[in-house]
């Protein structure tokens, strides 16, 4: 700058100008177990998708047109007003951060506590001798959130992980830092994910445009599971299982791995027809899920995913007592202006 002073004092205004015009954004909140968190503000958007199998099988070419015919719980699309800001998770619960969850607290998982373990990957094992064919083995007590089958570090997001633990991990938080911690609804799920778009992901339409955005399904993983090889994503994303959170570049609301990575819990309980209840209302303000119901969400997609189902809007389910190596949380922390003005 001393070398220039009259270039400087040409451009000084000018950034000064982009400062001010910049969206104040605050910086995010670290907690004590070192998750960080970035402030949604409040806003409507439109939530579902009613793509025609038509439409869907332009853009997933490879798919059968069968898969594109369950998806009725996906409509009707529906106005949605987030009536608080909120902060969310930057990324996915680590490993590390459930670790000193569980140094900390004392809590036992759900898959320790009953003794019956969890899912994880093991190079020879074959689908074919599971009842369900299922992709991994399981469950067995050797497989846990500290062991899926496949390496793991400290940043990696934590599976294995049931519905039940994430309100553990939330209630704990609650009391021991006086602040107050949950799952998204799906609602808020998807309004985050969304990030003001309206296409099939964050990203684009193009399932493409999740290179660099998503750890999915990729050629890396086919190598493992190669009789889906021609659904992964072409290429390598570097990852053939999960990867360190905050790999892959953020969504325009400063938040990672909300396709892909792992599949995340929300909060609500899974309805066919809960979209259509919600459109009759006109807009739906801080929908919170059927009061009722058998199964909770997830949301998102895995490393284990075609980009099909990593879609904003596709919406999929467990017992909540389900743990799985694709299955893992992000946490919401209610905003703290938002509860001054609820007293
Ligand atoms: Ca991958
Ligand atoms: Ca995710």
């Amino acid at each position: 700058m001393s070398k220039h002073p009259a270039l400087y004092l040409l451009i000084a205004p000018l950034l000064l100008l982009a400062a001010c015009a910049a969206p104040r954004q605050p910086q995010p909140f670290e907690n004590s177990l070192g998750m960080r968190f970035v402030q949604i503000p409040a806003g409507e958007f439109l939530m579902g998708s009613e793509a025609s199998p038509e439409a869907l099988a332009q853009v997933f070419p490879a798919l059968p047109r069968e898969r594109f015919l369950k998806l009725a719980d996906e409509g009707p699309v529906h106005r949605v007003r987030i009536s608080r800001d909120f902060w969310l998770g930057q990324h996915e619960v680590t490993v590390g951060q459930f670790r000193r969850f569980l140094a900390r607290s004392g809590y036992r998982p759900e898959s320790v506590a009953d003794g019956t373990g969890g899912y994880g990957w093991r190079a020879d094992y074959d689908p074919a001798s599971s009842p369900r064919g299922d992709a991994f083995e399981g469950r067995r007590p050797e497989y846990s959130w500290a062991n899926p089958g496949f390496p793991q570090g400290e940043d990696h997001p934590v599976t294995n992980i049931t519905w039940h633990d994430a309100q553990a991990l939330a209630a704990w938080l609650s009391q021991t830092e006086g602040r107050r911690y949950r799952l998204p609804t799906e609602a808020e799920w998807e309004y985050a994910c969304r990030a003001g778009t309206r296409t099939h992901f964050s990203s684009g339409d193009d399932p493409q445009s999740l290179q660099g955005h998503a750890n999915l399904f990729d050629a890396d993983s086919a190598r493992h599971w190669p009789k889906w090889a021609a659904m992964a994503l072409p290429g390598s994303d570097g990852h053939a299982f999960t990867a360190p959170v905050g790999s892959f570049a953020p969504n325009a609301w400063g938040l990672h791995d909300m396709h892909g990575n792992v599949w995340e819990w929300v909060a609500d309980w899974h309805g066919d027809d809960y979209y259509a209840q919600l459109a009759a209302q006109g807009t739906a303000v801080d929908p919170q899920g059927p009061a009722e119901g058998t199964v909770r969400v997830r949301r998102g997609g895995s490393w284990h995913t075609w980009a099909f189902y990593a879609r904003s809007a596709y919406r999929n389910w467990n017992d909540p007592s389900t743990r799985y190596t694709l299955v893992g949380l992000r946490l919401l922390l209610e905003d703290e202006a938002e509860q001054k003005k609820e007293r």
